[in-house]
């Protein structure tokens, strides 16, 4: 064959693909795909926070996920070694090429690194008015790694917040948001009242590290607690960017705030609760457990009554 046959082919090929492909999406009603949900934020090899977290959270709620990476870490269980943070324009180009292509239903921000990356966020979501947005704010890895520069910190505060529909701090990001000291849930509520006179729309502040798991949530109106047991474990690496992502889950799907905020503290407590080590360090929670089911104990079996074999269907008489 000669080289010509075989680009006329070639082209003849990909023209025949493309007009199947455009058929298959004029037939498919998208009534019922799942949501698509953006994430930008890092990612950890170890794949415990960060876009990983974020992607398999989103996944779990049955969403589809896409990512935008801020930064490389690296990174394990162990902790972060160094950080690599993706320059301004590119993390520009990945956002616009996602947003020129696919319909974002939510979108959820964690580590950004750096002040432009954070300028370059604000710009996208003033461009594009999304139905929803988290703002998870990582500001530092618990080994004590910078996630996001001193300016990007004070940019965050004054711009990010109030373009975020729920802000979702622990208590250490709270201190540093807010300049207070919180050592208890009424400092939590008074932190969370602060954040939003700075401009957060709604505060979700999580107390993991406190005796009880409380978080506080208010909306500008209201503070409402969210109550729950510490789950003691070890593997803990991720939870913030695990609860923040399935709460874009849960308003992605349809929930008001509050519920969604409450949905996703379950999912977090079972999620660190079926949570399995897989390194030396804080391993991560195990957000596929739902589709983990227990063996059922020995001995016992559930025998199926109906549609088996007609033996096992009742005599008609
Ligand atoms: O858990 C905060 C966090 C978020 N995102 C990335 C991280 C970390 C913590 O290490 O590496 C990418």
């Amino acid at each position: 064959m000669v080289a010509g046959d075989c680009s006329s082919l070639c082209a003849r090929s990909a023209r025949n693909g493309r007009v199947a492909a455009e058929r298959r999406r004029e037939r498919h009603s998208a009534k019922d795909d799942p949501p698509i949900l953006l994430t930008i934020a890092g990612f950890d090899p170890s794949c415990g926070a960060g876009t990983a977290a974020d992607l398999k959270t989103f996944s779990a709620h049955n969403c589809y996920g896409v990512a935008a990476i801020t930064a490389l870490t690296v990174q394990s269980t162990l902790g972060v070694i160094s950080t690599h943070i993706t320059h301004a324009p590119e993390l520009r180009a990945q956002l616009d090429a996602l947003a020129a292509d696919v319909s974002i239903a939510a979108v959820k921000i964690g580590m950004l690194g750096s002040r432009a990356n954070a300028a370059v966020v604000a710009e996208f979501l003033d461009q594009h008015q999304f139905p929803h947005v988290v703002l998870d704010t990582p500001l530092k890895s618990t080994s004590g790694t910078e996630l996001l520069d001193a300016s990007g910190i004070k940019y965050l505060g004054a711009e990010l917040m109030k373009r975020a529909e729920i802000v979702t701090p622990n208590i250490a990001e709270a201190e540093l948001l807010t300049g207070m000291e919180i050592q208890d849930v009424a400092a939590m509520e008074a932190a969370a009242r602060k954040l939003v006179e700075l401009g957060a729309r709604a505060v979700i502040l999580t107390g993991g590290q406190l005796e009880r798991a409380v978080d506080v949530l208010f909306d500008g109106a209201e503070i409402v607690t969210l109550s729950g047991d510490r789950v003691k474990s070890e593997n803990t690496h991720g939870t913030g960017c695990t609860f923040a992502s399935a709460i874009a889950a849960q308003l992605a799907l349809g929930h008001p705030l509050r519920e969604a905020a409450m949905l996703a503290k379950a999912y977090v407590m079972k999620a660190i609760e079926r949570s399995f080590p897989i390194g030396k360090g804080h391993g991560p929670l195990d957000h596929f457990y739902r589709m983990r089911q227990e063996p059922p104990a020995r001995g016992v079996h559930e025998v199926p009554q109906h549609g088996l074999h007609p033996a096992a269907e009742p005599a008609a008489h």
